[in-house]
């Protein structure tokens, strides 16, 4: 928020910009970076565990701090003409937020990158985060990978089994689910959608430079198939058993994962959660297969049992150890936000054939802020022909103290844009 400006004053006599709060100095620029830069040198003594020569940037017209790790007495150098291994370009208040727990540094190291791609830590990634994780109070260890032959869930109808398995792995597979009459329903329903998002120029491609992947968002508009989809028993079977009864649809997509993707990098579902929490999962993904998946075709890659304690994977991109959820179509795949997974290689040969299609409906709990806002894109006929269910799911109903209009937040009331909002009355 400090970053951005105050508005245009609308009131003479309101204008704060004068206001003198606390030192100023205490959060000025220059004393942020000073922080970051002690904390990195308050860190050193961990960092011979780097073993490589890295370079942090802290910002424009910052020197360049280099840290020559390959010795057992890491130490600040003059990098020279040296290319490091690791270069990282961060902004110093991260550091900061690192060093007190605030901020996961996988999500950390990685988000600017999305708008910013000079922010993209470069060179052997894995420093990069150890570097991170060194900063931190209590840097995670590796999830358990896994070896063939070790026991993981595979589909089943039991349902109470699918929850151990949850409980236990973090994921659990439904079989049967859906039937093959549903499947084809759905999938098609789905198929016809995202060619036509291609053909009207709104499609969502991710995956790579090819970008060969697409995402269909905010199903719920995109369908009476997909509003009669959240009918499913199933939601009633496991949402309100894992995130209690006012649990709320953060998003509902399909993500078809095509020939010749890059996989999608590890990460948990509860990232935007930050400070990080890994004591509570406060969200459940329902993914339905709509084709067989398998490692072949890009079943989604889970470490199982990762949804469990400090655990974190030491390279986002390296697989190695995770093993594909792999079920027929008309399965589920449920799974807890804590989990780290990924889309996995989709290694067919032939588009279409090769697609994986899935639908997810991923619920988190009712005070976590949803993905999608579907109060802005939920499309005014959709909404008048949606169920008190549906509403409730896409977050149109009190929950006891949120989500009311003009302040009455009393359970279980069903809301809607006001009209006429009352404005000022005054003389
Ligand atoms: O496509 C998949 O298998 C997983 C997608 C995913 O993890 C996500 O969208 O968060
Ligand atoms: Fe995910």
């Amino acid at each position: 928020m400090a970053e951005i400006p105050p508005g245009p004053t609308l009131t003479k006599g309101l204008d704060f910009s004068s206001n003198k709060i606390g030192n100023r100095d205490v959060s000025s620029a220059d004393a942020v970076y000073k922080r970051a830069v002690a904390i990195i040198n308050e860190k050193l003594p961990l960092m011979s565990e780097l073993n490589a020569l890295l370079a942090v940037n802290l910002g424009d017209g910052k020197p360049l701090i280099a840290i020559d790790a390959r010795l057992d007495d890491a130490k600040l150098v003059d990098l020279g003409v040296r290319e490091p291994d690791t270069k990282i370009t961060i902004k110093p208040e991260y550091i900061s937020q690192f060093y007190e727990g605030k901020l996961e540094p996988r999500y950390g190291l990685f988000k600017d990158a999305f708008f910013h791609e000079a922010s993209m830590p470069q060179g052997n990634i894995p420093v990069a985060i150890k570097f991170a994780d060194l900063l931190t109070p209590e840097p995670p260890t590796p999830p358990r990978r896994y070896q063939a032959g070790m026991r993981v869930p595979q589909p089943t109808e039991d349902i109470e089994q699918v929850k151990r398995d949850i409980a236990e792995f973090g994921y659990g597979l439904v079989a049967n689910a859906l039937t093959p009459s549903q499947v084809d329903i759905l999938r098609s329903a789905l198929k016809q959608q995202a060619e036509g998002e291609v053909r009207a120029g709104v499609a969502a491609h991710d995956g790579g430079p090819h970008s060969p992947n697409q995402r269909v968002w905010a199903l719920i508009n995109k369908g009476d198939e997909f509003v009669d989809f959240l009918n499913h028993p199933l939601l009633d079977a496991v949402v309100p058993w894992f995130l209690g009864e006012h649990a709320v649809l953060t998003s509902y997509t399909a993500n078809i994962a095509r020939p010749g993707n890059v996989p999608m990098q590890l990460h948990t579902d509860q990232v935007a959660i930050q400070p990080p929490q890994r004591g509570l999962a406060y969200g459940l993904n329902v993914m339905w297969y709509l084709t067989d998946v398998a490692d072949r075709n890009g079943g989604t890659r889970v470490f199982p049992g990762s949804h469990r304690g400090p655990v974190a994977p030491a390279d986002l991109f390296d697989l190695e150890g995770t093993v594909a959820a792999e079920a027929p179509a008309g399965s589920a795949l449920v799974f807890e936000s804590r989990l780290w997974h990924a889309t996995g290689p989709n290694r067919e040969t032939t588009r279409g054939a090769g697609d994986r299609p899935v639908v997810m409906m991923f619920f988190m709990r009712s005070f976590v802020r949803q993905q999608e806002n579907n109060f802005l894109s939920l499309r005014p006929e959709i909404e008048t022909k949606l169920s008190d269910r549906a509403k409730r799911m896409l977050g149109f109903c009190t929950t006891g103290a949120l989500g009311g209009v003009e302040g009455e937040v009393r359970e279980g009331i069903y809301v809607k844009r006001v009209e006429n909002p009352v404005g000022p009355l005054r003389d």
